[in-house]
This record gives structure tokens, C-alpha cells and sequence, in this order.
């Protein structure tokens, strides 16, 4: 049992869809953190904001989803047990890493992120599809924090117009239209810090207006009963217990920054994703 989270936020999370902020990781550890990325941006340019490959670059796949498999660290943040010791509160003890989704703002840039569900995209069905948005930078007001609706998951699933807005961070721009903005709460988070949200929940965000990069991951975690029901095809990592199921290709866990074992499924998977997020888009808007 978490010593981090306590009945009231667990009856929270459950009423309002989302429980925030969840301290996980220390300031140094997010630092480190935050080191690696930068690390790899200085070396291979702004990889983790772009979901195609980068012409030129070594590695010919991308790296915005399921990166879990490409670099270790990440691998291992996605497996801390304190994260996990939290997440099982809400999903039981066989947990899977469905994928993750890196979500960049550069400072005083023009990304935002528009009203939208996940649920309407991803094809995973389960009722318990745990978003953790991990704060790798200051997530305010200013930077452009979550803001969501509390309660939304509970209703019927929203309409959604694809806008293919070039400065909208989702892949097509999805948009729940006429949101009463008055009912949204903000999501305020130090580095470190992480956001807990069901993916039912319709929420966004604003640009960044800060000098500061806003960087956060979502790490999207399921029971291992969850399926997916928009593809014959899906992989995820086994981070907690066991998968008596069997509904998802399960992820090895790499060894090394690009083990060629997790490369190779990363690809595989990443493809996948791709076309699971843009089914039914309209024609010139395709998955490849
Ligand atoms: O990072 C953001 O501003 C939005 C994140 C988001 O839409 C998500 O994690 O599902």
C-alpha cells in the first residue's frame, strides 16, 4: 500500500477522475532526469517532440511514443516501485505499461493541446486506464499545465472534430468543441511531481508562456485485462505482477539505451500506434 496517496484522494480519484499532485521522484532524480533528455536532444535534435522518423538519424523509427523501449531510463522511471506502489491503488496488482507519450512545449511557444478524450482514440478498453503525466519541468498556469474537466469520464463519450491544427500537439488535432471552460481545473506540478488521470477525462491545455521548456511524459498504465479493440495487434510492457490474459505482446524490458531486442518491437509497436490513432481520419491524413 502507498504511503503517498490516502482513502479520501483514492474515493477522489474515483469521483472526480484525477488525484494531483502525487509527489514521486526527488528534485536531483528529475533533474537526472531531465539531463538524459537533454542529452539526447543535443545529440539527435528535438526527437521527442516529432512522432515520424528523423531524416538522417541513425535510429529510423521515432521516439515521442513508447520511448520506455528505447532508453533505459526511461525504462527504469516507468518501473519505480514508489509510481507503481500508487498505480496499483487504482488498476489491482498486474499492471501493464500500455505506452508513453512525451508531450514537450518549448518556452514561449505556440503548442497547446486541445479538449479532447483519449478514450476515443487509443482502442483499449478497460475502465481503468491510468494516466500518470509525469512533470519533468515546472508544469504552471504560465508553461501550460493539464487542465481538465473533473467528473467527465463519467459521461458519454464526446464528439470530437479532427482540426489537423498545426500548433495542436495531438496527432490530428482532435477537438471536443463548445467546452464550458468555467468548470476546468489546473493541474499545477513540480518537477518530479505527477498527475493521475482516467483517460475518459476530457482535458488540454494552453501554450507555454513561460522561458522555461515545459517537459512531461504520460505513462499510460493498465490491468492486464485491458484489450485493444481498434487493432488485431498491440504490445505492452508487464512492469508489476503477472499477465494471466495474454491480450498484449509483452514488451521486453531493455537492458540498454537501444537493446536491438525492445528496438525491434518499439518499431513494430510504434507503426501500430500510428495507425490505431489516426483510424478513420479523413483521406491525406494518413497513419504512415
Ligand atoms: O501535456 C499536455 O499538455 C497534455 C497531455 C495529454 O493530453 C495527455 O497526457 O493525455
Amino acid at each position: 500500500m502507498s504511503t503517498l496517496i490516502d482513502d479520501a484522494a483514492i474515493k477522489q480519484y474515483w469521483d472526480s477522475g484525477y488525484i494531483s499532485p502525487v509527489p514521486i521522484f526527488s528534485a536531483n532524480e528529475t533533474a537526472e532526469l531531465r539531463t538524459a533528455i537533454e542529452t539526447e536532444e543535443a545529440a539527435r535534435g528535438p526527437v521527442f517532440r516529432e512522432d515520424r522518423p528523423r531524416p538522417g538519424d541513425p535510429f529510423q523509427g521515432s521516439y515521442r511514443f513508447k520511448s520506455h523501449l528505447l532508453f533505459k531510463w526511461l525504462a527504469d522511471a516507468i518501473r519505480d516501485p514508489r509510481l507503481l506502489d500508487v498505480i496499483e491503488q487504482f488498476t489491482g496488482p498486474n499492471i501493464l505499461c500500455w505506452t508513453t507519450h512525451w508531450f514537450i512545449k518549448e518556452a514561449n511557444s505556440a503548442n497547446y493541446v486541445s479538449w479532447h478524450q483519449d478514450s476515443n482514440y487509443w482502442g483499449v478498453e478497460t475502465d481503468k486506464l491510468v494516466s500518470a503525466w509525469l512533470a519533468v519541468s515546472p508544469s504552471t498556469l504560465e508553461s501550460g499545465c493539464i487542465r481538465l474537466l473533473p467528473g467527465s469520464h463519467h459521461g458519454p463519450a464526446l464528439d470530437h472534430v479532427d482540426t489537423w491544427e498545426k500548433d495542436n500537439m495531438l496527432t490530428r488535432g482532435q477537438t471536443i468543441q463548445n467546452v464550458d471552460e468555467s468548470k476546468a481545473i489546473n493541474l499545477e506540478l513540480d518537477p518530479g511531481q505527477v498527475a493521475l488521470f482516467d483517460y475518459r477525462l476530457a482535458h488540454a491545455s494552453h501554450p507555454n508562456s513561460s522561458n522555461d521548456r515545459r517537459i512531461g511524459i504520460g505513462i499510460r498504465y493498465v490491468p492486464t485485462s485491458a484489450r485493444q479493440v481498434r487493432a488485431d495487434w498491440d504490445s505492452a510492457s508487464l512492469v508489476r505482477g503477472v499477465d494471466n490474459y495474454g491480450h498484449f505482446e509483452l514488451e521486453p524490458e531493455p537492458a540498454c539505451d537501444f537493446d536491438p531486442a525492445a528496438v525491434a518491437i518499439q518499431q513494430k509497436a510504434d507503426a501500430e500506434q500510428r495507425k490505431i490513432y489516426y483510424k478513420g481520419a479523413e483521406p491525406g491524413h494518413a497513419a504512415e
